[in-house]
């Protein structure tokens, strides 16, 4: 059984080496503890990060059925980072990411049903059928992808920012990357403008210990994220990203940052994804008593299940009819997305950019 407890009170996943606060002009300014969550937000929590489990296990599923076809990247173990700060952002405020995305589409509010027929490639798909995994987006729910490219999404989502200050709608982008996309060019020329131009961004490393099959040890000269930003002057902090009330607390304080003129805010998320990189990876570079220690001492979902027991917050029965209500919900995705039909051939060119030769290049 698990011990969330005691995973608490060590503070999560271990911190990474050198580890200690951030020094000089990056200096930030630090929740003193983690605070409480309310009744409701545990509930929320709890419901939130249990939609995403439940909606990538299917996905599994039915990807092994053969029904989902190319890359599917699973963010079981991760759910922590993204409900948190869900529940920290406000309404406007834009989340964009890169192909480990479904979590960050359910958190937003996009609909399962839409998520799962783009997964299967069918026309109600949010991309009508033709994008997949790697590639939907809502402009209603303020989700801006879904890319494929590795670091991309860096310099748009600081894009997104400088659009917010244009226009002076206090909104803020929340521009998720992986420890792997850390070590791209392009993010650190984002910092430089973020921050020259105080751009209204919470960059959110989502530092899950793996890039592919290569460990963060391996791959990255410094392994503690936070402080990528101190040439820049950007202050950052390092979150245990399995404790969804750490990760809101630090979202609370970072999105205000943005929101209030100071620009830019790196959070870099301890986390841990359980699957292997996409769905044909094994894993094998890892221990299986590594995956086994995080799922057992640290899973975020299990870490609120318990708090809801112990203060008698909610029954067995109450937890017990929310997970049918998520099964339901997933288990309706999962048909409608199989009974809706596939993209009409005739739409085979529609929202595809057409690249005409042109004589001479
Ligand atoms: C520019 C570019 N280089 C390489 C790849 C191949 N690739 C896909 S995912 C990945 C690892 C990225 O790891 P990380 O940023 O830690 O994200 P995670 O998969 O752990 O969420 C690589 C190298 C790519 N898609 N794009
Ligand atoms: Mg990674």
């Amino acid at each position: 059984m698990a011990q969330p407890q005691a995973a608490a009170r060590r503070g999560g996943p271990d911190r990474q080496e050198g580890s200690e606060r951030p020094s000089s002009g990056a200096k930030a300014k630090l929740a003193p503890q983690i605070a409480e969550f309310t009744r409701d937000e545990e509930l929320r929590a709890y419901r939130e990060m249990l939609l995403i489990r439940r909606f990538e296990e299917k996905a599994g599923q039915l990807y092994g059925m053969g029904l989902i076809g190319g890359f599917c990247h699973l963010y079981i173990g991760q759910e922590a980072v993204v409900v948190g700060m869900q529940m920290a952002m406000l309404e406007g405020d834009q989340v964009i990411t890169g192909y480990r995305d479904h979590g960050h589409m359910l958190a937003t509010g996009m609909d399962p049903k839409g998520v799962m027929a783009e997964l299967t490639g069918r026309r109600s798909g949010y991309s009508r059928g033709k994008g997949g995994s790697m590639h939907m987006f809502s402009k209603e729910k303020h989700f801006f992808g879904g890319h494929g490219i590795v670091g991309a999404q860096v310099p748009l989502g600081t894009g997104l920012a400088f659009a917010n200050k244009y226009r002076e709608n206090g909104n803020v982008s929340l521009t998720y990357f992986g420890d792997g996309a850390a070590n791209q060019g392009q993010v650190y020329e984002s910092f430089n403008m973020a921050k020259l131009w105080s751009l209204p961004v919470v960059y959110i490393i989502e530092n899950n210990q793996y890039g592919m099959g290569t460990s963060v040890q391996r791959a990255s000269a410094t392994t503690n994220l936070c402080k990528r930003g101190q040439s820049f002057d950007i202050p950052g902090e390092q979150v245990d990203g399995m404790d969804v009330r750490a990760v809101k607390a630090a979202g609370d304080l970072a999105i205000e940052h943005a929101r209030s003129g100071k620009g830019p805010f790196i959070l870099e998320m301890l986390t841990y994804r359980y699957r292997g990189h996409s769905m044909s990876d094994p894993a094998k570079y890892r221990a299986k008593e590594e995956v086994q220690r995080m799922r057992t001492e640290h899973d975020p979902i299990e870490q609120v299940r318990h708090r809801l027991e112990q203060r008698g917050s909610a029954s067995d029965e109450d937890l017990k009819e929310i997970d049918k209500d998520i099964r339901r919900i997933v288990n309706e995705a999962a048909e409608f997305a199989q009974a809706d039909p596939e993209p009409d051939p005739a739409e085979l060119w529609t929202d595809v950019y057409a690249v005409t030769q042109q004589q001479g290049a």
